[in-house]
């Protein structure tokens, strides 16, 4: 692949609801959309998922911005690339920066798909047509406003619940729910709101069923989440802890993680959360994608990375209309009856950019020209 020009769109999309977790509320998101021009016509799409502020992660859309044009589409145009993995390899020198890494890799993934034919799902090696799905809810005022806001989820389709929890708006809240629907597939995330300590007074959430636990101490341990595990029968999930394969191999090591959530971009590709699902699997360690409110391109990706075998809980991969109005792929994903939602099999991705769509919600964008290509003028 000749790459002869890299974009990037700075877009701010509108959330239908606003979203709040034990960190931050946003009514917006914003993101990187990336495309990649080949020299012999062919586009491929990609998306960095970091945000407006370094609430998740300490990446940010504009951090994005600057990795991008100073260091990794310089290094994408400084020799062709055969595989996306060429520009993986390429660029490992790079500390950190996972999400504006993995959304170039997945703009080269889409080109590579869409010049071969082949689906990203096949690509990866994806056994599904179909993938099970559930819902995150933001906090809630109060455990009333919460009990509703599931029913709501619960009679669009959604089986399987995950609960936003910070400390004050847990135990209580958690049981709520529980005793509205003793049956359903439910979850918690508390994206690093506790230490050990305070953790301990989640302890009678034991008792209610949770399929897992996720994230409820510091963004970047592994060792208290061991601790914290030896002391509950609920498998912990690692999230925010889990940036490499390397990582993964650590926490499951040491039994801090039970369970991990994969997200392309935490972990800076595809590539990389392949490795962390094969890995997964070999220590028989259940994974399921999570999710960053991501647009039609992000989902996509998500949907063919979660059709592998080892995805065996259901993934944060909700309808385009869990989150936005308007999408700025023509494709719009939605709920099947049995809580799934299908994996695109076109070429690539499998989506198709609406350019209307994508200028309304840009609020800036930059391109940059191979200079070792030539360029119609
Ligand atoms: C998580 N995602 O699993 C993340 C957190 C997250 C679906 O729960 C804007 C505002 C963007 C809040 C991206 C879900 C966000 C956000 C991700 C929260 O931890
Ligand atoms: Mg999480």
């Amino acid at each position: 692949m000749r790459i002869q020009s890299v974009t990037y769109y700075h877009v701010r999309m509108p959330l239908r609801f606003p979203f709040a977790t034990s960190t931050a509320s946003r009514t917006e998101r914003d993101a990187l959309i990336l495309e990649v021009r080949d020299a012999d016509g062919y586009v491929g799409w990609g998306e960095v998922v970091a945000g407006y502020a370094p609430h998740y992660s300490c990446e940010t859309a504009w951090t994005a911005e600057h990795i991008l044009g100073e260091f990794l589409i310089p290094a994408l145009f400084d020799a062709p690339v055969d595989h996306p993995g060429d520009f993986t390899d390429r660029v490992q020198w790079v500390r950190g920066h996972r999400m504006a890494r993995a959304g170039l890799e997945m703009a080269l993934w889409d080109l590579y798909g869409k010049r071969l034919g082949r689906s990203l799902r096949d690509l990866l090696g994806g056994v599904r047509d179909r993938v099970p799905v559930g819902v995150s809810i933001g906090l809630q005022e109060n455990p009333r406003a919460l009990v509703e806001r599931v029913g709501y989820y619960l009679n669009q389709g959604y089986r399987r619940i995950k609960l936003k929890i910070k400390p004050g708006y847990d135990v209580e809240f958690v049981r709520a729910v529980r005793e509205a629907y003793p049956d359903i597939p439910l979850q918690v995330d508390a994206n690093s709101a506790y230490d050990l300590d305070t953790a301990q007074t989640l302890r009678p959430l034991d008792d209610y069923q949770l399929l897992l636990i996720e994230q409820p101490l510091a963004h970047d341990d592994l060792w208290d989440h061991h601790k914290l595990q030896q002391v509950f029968r609920t498998p912990i999930c690692l999230d925010e802890s889990i940036t490499s394969a390397d990582k993964a191999r650590k926490a499951i090591e040491m039994d801090a993680a039970r369970v991990i959530n994969i997200k392309v971009g935490r972990v800076g590709g595809l590539i990389e959360a392949v490795r962390i699902h094969d890995l997964a699997a070999q220590h028989d360690v259940p994974v399921w994608s999570g999710g960053m409110l991501e647009t039609g391109i992000g989902r996509a990706a998500n949907l063919a990375l979660a059709s592998l075998p080892n995805f065996r809980l259901p993934s944060d991969i909700s309808a385009t209309d869990r989150y936005y109005e308007m999408d700025i792929t023509e494709e719009r994903f939605a709920l099947n009856d049995d809580s799934t939602i299908t994996v695109p099999l076109g070429p690539g991705l499998g989506v198709r950019v609406n350019r209307d769509a994508l200028a309304y919600y840009t609020l800036h964008s930059m391109t940059f020209l191979n200079p070792n290509e030539g360029h119609p003028r």
